[in-house]
Order: structure tokens, then sequence, then C-alpha cells
């Protein structure tokens, strides 16, 4: 691998003219700021408030938005240096055609040319192929209208019935589980109720580099005395400061929730009241732990005996209690069995519908909730509805005004659809807002699958990596440069306002789609001339699913500073606690146990490949990077993955930080700088994944499926490790990038603004 960039004229010479840098003259440099748009940041799942300062069609700065309740004007690095991509050099001003001769690769043409092209070749391979040839990729940085518009583009648009997006990679264990559990799938509180928890439990979620804003609300649960656990194979900001710290190998959770379980029965520290009126299967679930000691549990998740007691205890004798989870316990071949042990220990000790109470994922894409209920699942119509389901078909189908028969039937889930790709079975793919290149697990694979495609068209407003792969580069619209609603981490949806205009020739996303639809005479079913209206009939559309959304109106939201669904009706309050007084969404009102046996991990170690590989996040770079790449601030805060590895590992091998170590598993290898930290288990080490190339972490992971929610274990691989060549100095900000400022809270009340 080529030397790391560590002196200001290395950053420059390996990203110079793809760094948008703060300017030389500081914030503020009297500029006319002409007004400033109430919005919110268009990175995670946290949709904090945030106002963007505009100055000549350019969003140039920001300012706190303290009224805002969810985040009262507290910004993690990300969120104060998002505006820095909108002026960006590299931002697609016009679509782009594949053109050998060219430099880049790509040449710029018309609109007109762009999209006939892009409908000539969807019926070209639907009419060679067959109509479910040519699939469709989605995902949930897009807004609630635009996913909405992107299901029924595939569905009445193209035709095809593949289609999936890539919250597929991200929050569909969660989904599942939920659904199995509890008959429906959103975080069933607010995050008002975790300062009223007694017990905090987080289980795999990296909270104050990935969801910063909620460290602040632990916070105040722990200012009124609450006790915080944290299971996580690494000692993560958060868990720095927990009551109790489970160091679990990766890919034991269902284990160590099942030995908690186990011990809650033993001492019966079981709210039966509950259990009895609320709920079904507990003996099944119970029977299910009767041998999943703790002691059983201590060997197998490295844990010791007592803390998993003392877990079992805190939480079993609390009367409150919050139990956050996310990527951590989700991204597995059990990813659904270790959500669906979690809730099993919420439904045992009755923590459902109180104040206080509930086991929560952490969503992670800025709109992860509502891009996951809007119908651009394979298996999903809008509203949260099923397709299979013939009278959700035939509702569906009566607002958009087709005969049901139209509507395609389920379709394959996102690494299905590169798999078929690579098999030769599709052979057009339309992206949009994903980079599977660099985010799905295997990375060889994706890109051989993408070179096999006849014909791959992107719409992104960066030339992502995937993108390079295309035949035609649709350029469309940053967050900022169209309205909508998007759905936060609470189930919290809030509106998103337009701050710019689209620069050059790049369009609105929702009108590059309208316009294809056009283009493949199917406009009369996408008769839409503002976001607006895509609004108004997604709400319709959802009424009667379980994410209704039909009482909403943009104005309301603005007003009451989002709604909560369900919203069924005009005038209804919204719901931000669900499942009050013990009342499931399942037909008959009670919520399922599952009985989780535990199962090892698709690949497991051996003499070969000894050590366990996870994977995961950095404070200061977003998912596949796109974005967060090409911001100076960020790149210069944590500039290019580093391995980190545990003392006595590193030892062993004769690394200390810096020095160069060659990862290699059974998929590929990658070479980069170790960063030795005593936070990590002494079996396992950890590669932050934003990279692209020979410094993707995904040219290591395994692209084995969770059966049911068809999710890749991006959180367990068998890997061994040897020392490299060479040795790169690791600046000390990149270091406190992971410590200090990984609390994310502290960088609050920045005021920015760039001349
Ligand atoms: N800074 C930043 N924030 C983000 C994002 C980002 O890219 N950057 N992305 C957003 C998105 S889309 C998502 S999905 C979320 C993800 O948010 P998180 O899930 O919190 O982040 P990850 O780093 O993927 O993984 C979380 C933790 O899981 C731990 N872990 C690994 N294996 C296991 C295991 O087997 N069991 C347990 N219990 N823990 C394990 C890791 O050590 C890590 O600390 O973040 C959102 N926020
Ligand atoms: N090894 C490993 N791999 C992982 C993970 C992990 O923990 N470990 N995490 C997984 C998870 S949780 C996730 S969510 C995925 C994310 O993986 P991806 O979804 O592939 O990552 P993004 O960076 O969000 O890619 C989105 C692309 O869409 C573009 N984009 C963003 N917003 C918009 C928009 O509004 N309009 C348009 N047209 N384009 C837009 C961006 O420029 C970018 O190119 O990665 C997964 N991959
Ligand atoms: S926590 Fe950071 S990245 Fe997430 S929405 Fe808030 S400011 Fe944006
Ligand atoms: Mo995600």
């Amino acid at each position: 691998m080529a030397q790391l960039p560590v002196t200001e004229e290395q950053l420059i010479e390996r990203y110079g003219p793809h760094l948008n840098r703060e300017p030389p003259g500081g914030w503020n440099a009297g500029l006319d700021v002409e007004r400033e748009v109430e919005t919110h940041c268009c990175f995670c799942g946290q949709q904090c408030g945030i106002k963007l300062k505009v100055a000549d069609n350019q969003v140039v700065g920001f300012e706190p938005w303290y009224d805002f309740p969810f985040n009262q004007g507290k910004l993690c690095p990300k969120g104060v240096k998002r505006y820095l991509q909108g002026a960006h050099p590299d931002r697609l001003l016009d679509p782009l055609e594949r053109d050998p001769s060219a430099e880049s690769g790509f040449r710029p043409i018309a609109w007109d040319a762009a999209i006939d092209r892009v409908a000539t070749e969807i019926r070209r391979i639907q009419d060679a192929y067959g109509p479910d040839s040519f699939a469709v990729l989605s995902g949930v940085s897009l807004t609630n209208e635009k996913s909405y518009l992107m299901g029924k583009f595939a569905r009445l648009g193209i035709g095809t019935a593949n289609l999936d997006y890539n919250g597929r990679l991200c929050m569909v264990s969660a989904g599942v589980a939920n659904k199995k559990a509890l008959g429906m799938d959103r975080a069933p509180n607010p995050w008002s109720d975790i300062p009223l928890a007694d017990v905090v439990f987080v289980a795999g979620a990296n909270v104050a580099e990935c969801a910063p804003i909620t460290t602040s609300y632990v916070w105040r649960a722990r200012d009124r005395g609450a006790k915080l656990i944290v299971a996580d194979p690494r000692v993560t900001p958060l868990a720095r400061t927990a009551d109790l710290y489970l160091g679990l190998r990766p890919g034991t959770d269902s284990a160590l929730m099942g030995a908690i379980l186990h011990v809650l029965v033993a001492n019966d520290w079981i709210d039966h009241r509950f259990v009895e009126h609320h709920t079904v299967d507990f003996d099944a679930a119970a029977a299910a732990v009767a041998e999943m000691t703790p002691e059983w549990a201590a060997r197998l998740c490295g844990v010791p005996r007592d803390r998993i007691v003392e877990a079992a205890r805190l939480w079993g004798t609390s009367d409150t209690g919050m139990l956050l989870h996310a990527r951590g316990i989700e991204h597995h071949t059990k990813g659904v069995d270790n959500v669906l042990s979690c809730i099993n220990l919420g439904l045992a000790t009755g923590k459902y519908g109180r104040p206080g109470c509930g086991v929560s994922t952490i969503t992670g894409q800025g709109n992860g909730q509502g891009g996951r209920e809007q119908g651009h699942k394979c298996d999903q119509l809008p509203g949260n509805r099923d397709i299979t389901n013939p009278e959700h078909r035939a509702a569906v189908a009566a607002v958009w005004g087709c005969d049901v028969d139209e509507i395609p039937g389920k379709g394959l889930t996102a690494q299905e659809i590169v798999d078929a790709i690579h098999d030769g079975e599709i052979k057009g793919l339309l992206s949009i807002c994903f980079n599977p290149l660099v985010s799905l697990p295997d990375t060889a694979h994706t890109a051989e699958a993408l070179d096999r495609l006849e014909f791959f068209t992107a719409i992104d407003f960066f030339l992502s990596e995937t993108a390079q792969h295309a035949d035609v580069v649709l350029a469309g619209s940053l967050q900022e440069e169209d309205e909508g609603t998007t759905t936060s981490v609470e189930g919290r949806t809030i509106k998103i306002n337009a701050a710019v205009d689209p620069p050059g020739n790049a369009r609105r996303d929702w009108e590059i789609v309208v316009d294809i639809a056009d283009r493949l005479g199917r406009r009369h079913y996408f008769d839409f001339d503002s976001t607006r209206q895509i609004f108004d009939e997604m709400k319709v559309a959802s009424h009667g699913g379980t994410a209704d959304y039909n009482g909403m109106t943009w104005e309301r939201i603005e007003v009451e500073h989002g709604i909560f669904w369900p919203c069924p009706e005009p005038g209804h309050p919204g719901t931000p606690r669900l499942y009050e007084g013990g009342v499931f969404a399942h037909p008959d009102g009670r919520a399922r146990f599952h009985a989780v046996p535990f199962r090892e991990s698709a690949e497991v170690v051996d003499d070969e490949y000894p050590i366990w590989l996870t994977t995961g996040r950095v404070v200061s770079q977003y998912l596949s990077g796109t974005q967060t790449r090409r911001i100076a601030a960020l790149v210069e805060q944590y500039p290019e993955p580093l391995c980190e590895i545990h003392p006595r590992h590193a030892e062993r091998l004769g690394v200390v930080t810096g020095d160069l170590v060659t990862v290699t598993s059974r998929r590929g290898s990658m070479t980069l700088p170790a960063r030795v930290v005593e936070s990590i288990r002494p079996d396992t080490v950890f590669i932050p994944y934003h990279w692209a190339g020979d410094r993707a972490a995904n040219q290591l992971t395994n692209r084995a499926l969770d059966p049911m929610s068809k999710i890749p274990e991006y959180k367990v691989s068998a890997v061994r490790v040897a020392k490299a060549e060479g040795h790169v100095e690791i600046r000390d900000k990149r270091v406190t990038a992971l410590t200090d400022s990984a609390a994310g809270t502290d960088s609050a009340a920045g005021t920015e603004s760039a001349p």
C-alpha cells in the first residue's frame, strides 16, 4: 500500500483538488448571509436540527438550531462540516456517459440524451431477458418522498420485482425481529425516555461516535443515578464510563443475552403479571435458555461469570430500563436472533409501554427509519406493508390506480441482487444513493459483478467508486437541494427544507426519476410536479399500514417539530411512545417471546485464520466515505483506516503503533498501519470501513447472510495478522480523534461560515 499521508504536503498531494478546506481567513470572514434555513443534518439517523447559512445559492456555513428539541443545538464533528460538500470541485454538474477516450473515462452529455439512453437500455434488457433482469438499488439517505417514489418507480415505472435498498446492510435484522416480536418496526420510545431509565444497557452500539447526540441522553440518565451496562468487544468511548463492561467476543451476543435471561428466570426477576397478560411463548424462550448458564456463557463469550450475573441483577431488579442496540449485534448471520434475545429481556421484565422503558435499535442512515417504511424494500409496499399479502397489494393498487397484477411480487435482497448480477441473471442496474463497491462485503466479488452488467446507471452527486463503473451517471441532488421529510431514530417525522437549488445542470433526484418514467411511457403513474405532491400521495398510500403517516402535513410537522408515527388521521397527535398499556401491534395485542438457541457465526477462527475481525465506524467519517472523504477537517481527523490491535497481540507480532500489518481473510488481504490500543480484546482486531480500493475493509469481509433478514455478517470474519514492511507516523490528532473528540457532543456550539 502507498505511504499514509501524514504531512500537510502529503495530504494535499493525495487529496489536494478533492478536499474542501476551511479558508485561510478563517470562518465568518465578513460574509453577507442572505438567509438561514432550519433543516436537519444530512448524515446519520439522529437527524439533528441545524440552520444552514445561505449566500448566493450556496450553503456557506451553519448556526446551531437551539429550538429543535432532539439535539437542542448540539452537533457532532460531521454535522458542523457537512456544508463543505456543496461547492466541492468534484460535484457532478452534468450527466456523464462512459467514454474510454476521455481522461476521466466520462464525458458530459445533455439530459435528453442521458434519459433516452437509460430508458432505451431498460427496455432493451427487459425485452431480451425478461422484466426482472433489470434491477434497482436504492438508499435511505433519501427522504421518505424519494424512497416512496423509488418503490413505485421500480414496480410501475420499470416493472421489475428486483428492487432493494441499502438498509439491507443496516437495520433489517432489527426490523425483522421487531415485527416478529412486537408486530411493528420502530423504536418503541421517544429519546426523552432514555433519561428516565434506571438502567441503560448498550449492546453493540458505539454511541459516542455513531449516535453522538444520544450520548447526552445517556448522561442525563446517569445524572439521575442510572447504571450503564455496555456489551462490546471494544471499550468504546461510552464504555469507558460504564458501571459494567461486558467485553464479549464478536458473534456471541445471543449466548450472553440467553445467559442473562437464564439468570433472570433462576432468580425470579420476572414480571409475571406483564408476561401473563401481554405476551405469549415465555415458556419456550425460558426453555431455550435452561442450559445457558452464566458459566457456560462466560467461557463462550469470554466475559467473567459474575459480570453476566450482575448485568441480569441490574436489569432484572430495576423498575425502568432501556436497552439500546445497533449494528454490533445486528450485522450477523444471526442478527435477527440477537435482537430477539434482547427483546426477550425487555418482555420478561415488563420494560415496554412505560416511561423509561424499551428495547430500541439505534437507526443508522439519515432516513434509516422512514426509508424502511415507504416501500423500496424487495418485499414491501408503502406503510410497511407486505408485498405478498393480497389485501396489502389491493390497498396500494387502489391508491396507485393500477391493476393489482401490475405490481410485481417479492424480489431479491441487495446482496442477492449483486450475486445474481455476478451469476449473469440480472443484466441491468439503476442505483441511487448506494455505493456497493465500498459497502458490500467481499469487494472483489462486487467489482466483478459490476463489470458483468450490460448496462449500469447511477444517480449520485459525486462520482462514487461504484458510479465509476456506470455507463451513464445522472447528476442528482444533495439533501439541501430539495425538500421533503425524513423519520429520525425516534420515529419522529421531520421536515427537510431546501436551502439552495442544484448547481449547474444537476437536477433534483425525483425529477430525474420521473423523467425516466415518462420516457418509459409511464408518466400517468408519476404525475408529480413537486415533492409535496409525492408526500401527499405517500401518506395516503401509508394509511392503514403500521407506519401510518396519513394525518401528517408538512405544516404540522414544522410547527410541532416533528410528528411520531403512527398518525392515522388529521388532528391525531402522533404516537411518541408505542405499546402503552402493554398493547402490542399483533392482532391479539400480545408480544411474542422467541426461543433463541445459540448458533456460531458463519466463519469461526482456526489455525490458519486465528483472529476475529470486526468492522465499523469512526466519528469523523460517514459510511462509504463519498461525502466525508471530501471534507478536509474530517479527513485530517482520521485520514486512512487503522487496524486496532491489543498490546499483547501486537507484542507477539513485534508491532508498535504505526507499523504496517497485513490482515488476510479467505476473501482477500490488506496492508495498513496498526494502532495498538488496550480497548480491544486480544483475540480481535477492528478496522473501520469508510475507504475504497486497497484501503477497503470489505476486501476481507464475508458475504454470509442472516437467513431471515439477509444482512451480511460484517461483524465477524476470521483473519490472520502479520507484520509488514514499513512504519508511518500517526499524528496525535488522529489518535485523539478516537478518544477525546469522540464524545461528539462537546463540539456543540460552533458557529461557522465560509467566505
Ligand atoms: N461517525 C459515524 N456515525 C454513523 C455512521 C458512520 O458511518 N459514521 N453511520 C450511521 C449508520 S448507517 C449506522 S448503521 C450506525 C452504526 O452505528 P454502530 O452500530 O454503533 O457502529 P459500528 O461501528 O458499526 O458498530 C458498533 C459497535 O459494535 C461493536 N461490535 C463489533 N462486533 C460486535 C459483536 O459481535 N457484538 C457486540 N455486542 N458488539 C460488536 C464494535 O466494536 C462497535 O463499537 O452509525 C450511524 N452513524
Ligand atoms: N465492513 C463493513 N461494511 C459495511 C458496514 C460495516 O459496519 N462494516 N456498515 C453497513 C451499513 S450499516 C451501511 S448503512 C452501508 C452504507 O453503504 P452505502 O449505502 O453504500 O453507503 P453510502 O456512503 O451511504 O452510499 C450512498 C451513496 O449515495 C450518495 N448519496 C447520499 N445521499 C444522496 C442523495 O440524497 N441522493 C443521491 N442521489 N445520492 C446520495 C453518496 O454520495 C454515496 O455515493 O454500509 C454497510 N457496509
Ligand atoms: S449526530 Fe452528527 S452526523 Fe448525526 S445527525 Fe447529528 S450532526 Fe449529523
Ligand atoms: Mo447503516
